[in-house]
């Protein structure tokens, strides 16, 4: 049975009269300003990394609907567990460009101090679980803390990110499942962009896409545009209402394409075309937007200009300061991890701290 795909917002902006929303203009205009500097980061990092200022970047162009309207219809309390194309989540809520671009340096100002990859952002404030690199290890984590909440009796819901290549790690099954059956209030949102690395889904799995295993699993699943801003915030919005009315977990898979190379150690036109780059160009989410919001007489040439001013001269400066800002200190590796520091990491601290003395 083919789940079918919810979609509202056409190519050429303009909406389903099926569809109502619940967002205001304004939040609407906030969501199409974050996808744009979303989108803004993500390629002055790439530079970046060529440049060899830091050591890698990953990109969501073509994604940014997915983290940005899946925000926005979750309330501040909702535990958000990213994989790495989520800066959106980030952005939306409150994140400042030079918080991001402290991360991506690693240095003494990032959160955590430079002990994860770049793209792997958290922060406790705004309720972000860090991304960390091994594929889907954070389903069953994002499972564990909804099930937490619906003990604790809380309102509020864990969603999960992750690409469709993780849906083939055990994690995913034993994640999904354990949610299902004990009926947590967790959202397992997939952005199938088509691509693991190199692997196109179709060699990932052999079912009809990643939806159908939620039906399998016995939770409530929508399959989605995941480049139509109101389509997305709609089923999220629904998914949340689903999970807090005590009904269980929902799986969305969200419709979308990688239009950048995997990170900045992928070379994308070893394993597909342009043409199909291309093709997925013209239904970019924010090109889909903006049409949106100029149809609505919300924007024009002259906001977008200062938008883009605005958005490069702020990451401009930040990338400036990030430069200048001290490393954290090497001590840091072992510290703030541990509650006592164990003495094997003590010694090698030690050696480490004579190499450095002596170089
Ligand atoms: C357990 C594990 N296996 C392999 C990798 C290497 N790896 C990093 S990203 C990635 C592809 C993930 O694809 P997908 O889940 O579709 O997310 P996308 O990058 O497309 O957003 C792989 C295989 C990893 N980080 N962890
Ligand atoms: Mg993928």
């Amino acid at each position: 049975m083919q789940i079918p795909t919810i979609q509202y917002l056409s190519i050429d902006g303009e909406l389903s009269p099926q569809y109502h929303s619940t967002l205001s203009n304004d939040q609407i205009v906030k969501g199409y300003r974050d996808m744009v500097l979303t989108r803004y980061v993500d390629e002055r990092m790439i530079t970046l990394q060529r440049q060899g200022s830091i050591t890698f970047a990953m990109s969501a162009a073509g994604e940014e609907a997915c983290s940005v309207a899946s925000a926005a219809a979750l309330t501040l309390e909702d535990w958000m567990y990213p994989q790495y194309r989520e800066a959106g989540i980030m952005f939306w809520r409150g994140w400042t460009v030079p918080q991001y671009i402290h991360h991506m340096f690693g240095n003494r100002e990032d959160l955590i101090f430079g002990r994860q990859m770049p793209n792997h952002f958290g922060s406790k404030a705004l309720n972000v679980v860090t991304v960390s690199s091994p594929i889907g290890t954070k389903i069953p984590h994002a499972a564990g803390c909804a099930y937490a909440m619906k003990l604790q009796k809380e309102k509020t819901v864990a969603i999960c990110y992750f690409g469709e290549g993780a849906s083939s790690e055990g994690d995913f099954h034993a994640g999904l499942n354990f949610a299902a059956v004990r009926k947590a209030p967790a959202i397992f949102f997939c952005r199938n962009n088509g691509y693991a690395i190199s692997t196109p889904s179709f060699r990932q799995f052999a079912s009809e896409g990643v939806a159908d295993k939620g039906s399998g699993y016995g939770m409530k699943t929508f399959r989605v545009d995941g480049n139509d801003f109101f389509a997305v915030h709609e089923v999220v919005s629904q998914a949340r209402e689903h999970c807090v009315s005590g009904h269980g977990p929902v799986l969305i898979e969200a419709m979308t394409y990688r239009i950048g190379a995997h990170s900045t150690s992928d070379d994308p036109t070893l394993y597909r075309k342009d043409d199909e780059v291309k093709k997925w160009q013209t239904c970019c989410p924010i090109l889909r937007l903006r049409r949106y919001l100029e149809r609505q007489q919300l924007w024009d040439e002259k906001k977008e200009a200062l938008l883009i001013q605005e958005i490069n001269d702020s990451i401009t400066k930040a990338i400036a300061i990030a430069k200048e800002t001290e490393r954290p200190p090497l001590q840091y590796l072992i510290e703030h991890v541990y509650f006592e520091v164990p003495q094997s990491l003590k010694e090698q601290m030690a050696e480490i701290q004579e190499q450095t003395n002596h170089a």
